[in-house]
């Protein structure tokens, strides 16, 4: 759609949800915001990055400010499954909070377990409240991989000993959108992992409603809120990859937005953790990096108040917005080498080299590294095991 169409329909949107009433009583963001150190200039440098993110151009700036500023008008019910809660943690606890966070204290959050007071009956009735009360108009965010069938009970909750699979189903029924948010609840995650004894599956698999996944173990705080705000702005579901990941998010591989990359095509390696090539900051494949299989925009977003990321840290990356990788991914220190795996890669098990996983992806995503990864062999005499 064309850059003046598209504005004019996400400003028509935003209008009529405008008339919606407030679901709280709230302070204007602007007020919000204010209480909490951050000028209107750090909104928008703020409202600018997520425009960004979204793959809008620098123009529709106020429509996502506006966007923010309606996030009150839409109710959020956010569901706990089996999880860490750290996708909740990384969005909500940071020691100095960010504006994403505070987006969300800032939302008409009717339901969520680890943060409202209440407890046992009265928690549940909040729950049954809420969606009745908001019956088709509340967005669903689930946490944590969902023990289903005659597992179900392995994950029994509140007053009335509901399964989470139930209280899943239930919730799904009348929202308007669901979201899953983590890798748990987009697909089983850690407790989902060989031999799952709690029969843990994805949201995706309790409901035949579409489910949008936003994975991450945990995801970060930027695609939390991206999401909300995609849904708030267009209100309909956004491009989604084979996994149901939205495309703007998950569009490329940690290797095609790594600061490393120009160490892995040039085919310097860090060789074991601590070395020379460590220090220097080359490439972190030998040592584990799985990158090339992963998609997600984490170099771009990173994680605690933005501060840093996985690589950037001097670890590789494990994989976490993979389905399954707890056991296709793992040992998380080792390269994939001869292994087989089963992300969208499937089959691509038999690379020996770096040098070859460039050229074997190249066959799969046509993103053009094998001129680097030609090169990267010419030049590395150092890697003896071709
Ligand atoms: Fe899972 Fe979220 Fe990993 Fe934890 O709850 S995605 S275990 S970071 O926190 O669901
Ligand atoms: Fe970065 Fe990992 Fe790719 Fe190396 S293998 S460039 S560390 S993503
Ligand atoms: Fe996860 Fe890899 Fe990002 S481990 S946090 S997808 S760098």
């Amino acid at each position: 759609m064309q850059a003046e169409k598209l504005y004019e329909k996400l400003s028509k949107r935003l209008i009529e949800l405008e008339k919606l009433p407030k679901l709280k009583e709230n302070k204007t963001i602007s007020k919000h915001l204010d209480e909490k150190g951050i000028s209107r200039r750090d909104f928008m440098k703020w409202a600018a990055a997520i425009t960004a993110m979204l793959a809008l151009p620098g123009t529709f700036t106020p429509l996502v400010a506006k966007a923010a500023k309606l996030a009150d008008r839409l109710p959020i019910i956010w569901l706990h499954m089996a999880e860490c809660t750290g996708c909740s943690e990384s969005l909500l606890r940071t020691d100095a909070p960010t504006i994403d966070s505070l987006i969300f204290d800032y939302i008409s959050l009717e339901y969520h377990e680890t943060l409202m007071a209440a407890a046992g009956w009265q928690a549940e009735e909040n729950l049954e409240n809420a969606i009745e009360k908001y019956k088709g108009q509340y967005i669903l965010m689930v946490e944590g991989g969902i023990p289903s069938g005659e597992n179900a009970h392995f994950l029994t909750i509140g007053g009335h000993g509901k399964t989470g699979e139930q209280n899943a189903i239930d919730a799904a029924e009348h929202a308007a959108a669901i979201f899953a948010i983590g890798t748990c609840s987009s697909y089983g995650g850690v407790q989902a992992a060989i031999p799952n004894p709690t029969g843990a599956v994805a949201l995706s698999k309790v409901t035949s409603k579409t489910v949008i996944n936003v994975p991450g173990c945990p995801p970060s705080e930027k695609n939390i809120v991206g999401t909300l705000l995609h849904y708030i702005l267009y209100g309909t579901l956004p491009a989604l990859d084979v996994y149901n990941r939205p495309k703007w998010a998950y569009g490329l591989r940690i290797h095609d937005l790594c600061e490393r990359r120009g160490h892995f095509d040039a085919g310097e390696f860090v060789e074991e953790f601590g070395d020379e090539g460590a220090k220097k900051g080359f490439c972190l494949y030998k040592v584990g990096c799985k990158g090339p299989y992963t998609f997600n925009n984490c170099s771009k977003n990173k994680f605690n108040s933005h501060m840093s990321w996985p690589i950037q840290a001097g670890h590789g990356c494990i994989g976490c917005s993979e389905p399954g990788f707890w056991d296709t991914m793992g040992p998380f220190e080792e390269p994939v080498a001869n292994r087989l795996y089963n992300t969208v890669f499937k089959g691509l098990g038999a690379d020996a080299t770096a040098d070859k996983i460039g050229v074997g992806l190249l066959t799969v995503t046509g993103i053009g590294i094998a001129a680097h990864a030609v090169i990267s062999k010419i030049k590395n005499p150092k890697d003896g095991e071709e």
